[in-house]
């Protein structure tokens, strides 16, 4: 299979790319090194140590049993490069992980919010655009998010719902009710790439994903030359993610406000696992098609327990778990039941149980402890949904 992979350099293009390759594939990537700069310009870094984009791919080049090729620019700007590529390469697949990752960036202020939007809905259209004139009866399997729906009260399905008004019957989309101006980028994508099905025939798997956790996959054991990032800043380190890093830096574990609230989660390996599954069993011609993508979900609080309890059996240490005042705006205390029943009809099955998994996240991150002890301030939110900037507080009951 002929896979395009935009956003290659990130926490999971990476890691698809090292899956794809070791399967034979023939992958080309294509990033803009921009997650790798805004890391950095947000004081953080990588837990996990990753060569630099043009290493790993040389690397990875070397071990290869398919091509694999890359190319620095960015899609939200270069069009004519991307709709070359796609004329080139001929994808079979392309997967369109290059966006900007996260909620707290996005909620920054005025600027980050017109960033957020422009660089993803733009890298979206291009992709479509692009698809329409080089590369139409590609698979486009795309990133949505789970926090599209937010948190509603009844269970959220995959795809379209009976609606019945005035005695008149329709199957429509699902209602979208995001939390954070990146979450709404997703929304935007999806009415966008809904339409481009509808009019230029495109297929499109939409994988609202739930939020990942890990630090790697069967392809990277022994090969820490193919590594791919962890990150545990404020911006774009996700939720169990941080807790490894916090335990490790022995930073009380930071559950914003009471830590009842649910999300879905999976573990890298599954998030990447699925990921080849959907490219396997493509959508017609002209159909969008819409899935639910996550392992399991679990309240902050159990996360977080599960991370303290991983951590003691590993070196009889139990890190401290704090409340923090939420810099968030979402439900605390909510109902929360997403469906997932299209992934085990194309051979889903959940790979490692969330312990073990945490277990070999800690057990690496530790090597790490000096150089990481280093990036210590990075953790605490400064960004609030109100548009506060300051450090969030320790609750105190
Ligand atoms: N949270 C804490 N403490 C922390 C960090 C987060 O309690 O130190 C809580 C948040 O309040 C939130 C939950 O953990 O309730 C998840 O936060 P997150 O930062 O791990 O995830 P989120 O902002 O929702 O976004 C992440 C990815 C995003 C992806 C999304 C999937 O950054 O790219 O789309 O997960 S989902 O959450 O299902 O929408």
């Amino acid at each position: 299979m002929r896979a395009l992979i935009l956003g290659m350099d990130g926490y999971l293009g990476w890691s698809l790319a090292c899956a794809l390759s070791d399967r034979g594939h023939e992958i080309y990537g294509v990033d803009n090194g921009s997650r790798r700069r805004l890391v950095k310009e947000s004081g953080g870094t990588s837990a996990t140590k990753i060569l630099m984009y043009e290493d790993r791919v040389g690397e990875l080049r070397r071990l290869s049993k398919g091509g694999v090729y890359r190319e620095t620019f960015d899609i939200s700007h270069d069009f004519d490069c991307l709709s070359a590529i796609m004329k080139g390469f001929k994808p079979e697949v392309i997967y369109h992980l290059a966006q900007m990752p996260s909620a707290p960036f996005s909620m920054k202020d005025r600027k980050h919010c017109l960033w957020t939007h422009q660089n993803n809905l733009f890298s979206t259209l291009n992709v479509l655009y692009a698809m329409r004139d080089q590369s139409r009866t590609a698979h486009l399997i795309k990133i949505g998010t789970m926090g599209e729906f937010g948190q509603p009260n009844v269970p959220i399905p995959e795809g379209e719902v009976l609606v019945e008004i005035d005695g008149h019957r329709d199957m429509l989309p699902f209602p979208r009710a995001a939390g954070s101006w990146y979450h709404q980028t997703k929304v935007h994508d999806t009415h966008n790439i809904r339409m481009a099905c509808k009019i230029w025939g495109l297929r499109c798997t939409d994988v609202m994903q739930g939020v990942v956790y890990g630090n790697k996959i069967k392809e990277m054991y022994e090969k820490p030359e193919l590594n791919t990032r962890l990150d545990f800043d404020q911006y774009f380190g996700t939720v169990i993610n941080r807790f490894i890093v916090q335990a490790v830096l022995d930073h009380p574990l930071t559950i914003y406000g009471r830590g009842t609230q649910v999300r879905s989660i999976l573990p890298l390996q599954d998030s990447i696992n699925c990921l080849g599954l959907i490219a396997l069993s493509p959508p017609a011609p002209g159909m969008y098609r819409e899935l639910n993508q996550f392992q399991e979900y679990k309240s902050i609080s159990e996360m977080a327990h599960i991370v303290q309890e991983a951590y003691y059996e590993l070196t009889g240490s139990e890190p401290k778990v704090l409340h923090y005042e939420n810099p968030r705006q979402e439900k605390e205390e909510h109902f929360y039941k997403p469906m997932r029943e299209i992934l085990p009809t194309m051979g889903y099955a959940p790979s490692e149980r969330i312990e073990q998994v945490v277990r070999g996240m800690i057990a690496d991150v530790i090597e790490n402890k000096l150089f990481l002890s280093k990036y210590k301030k990075a953790i605490i939110p400064t960004a609030h949904w109100s548009g506060d900037k300051r450090a969030i507080q320790e609750l105190r009951n």
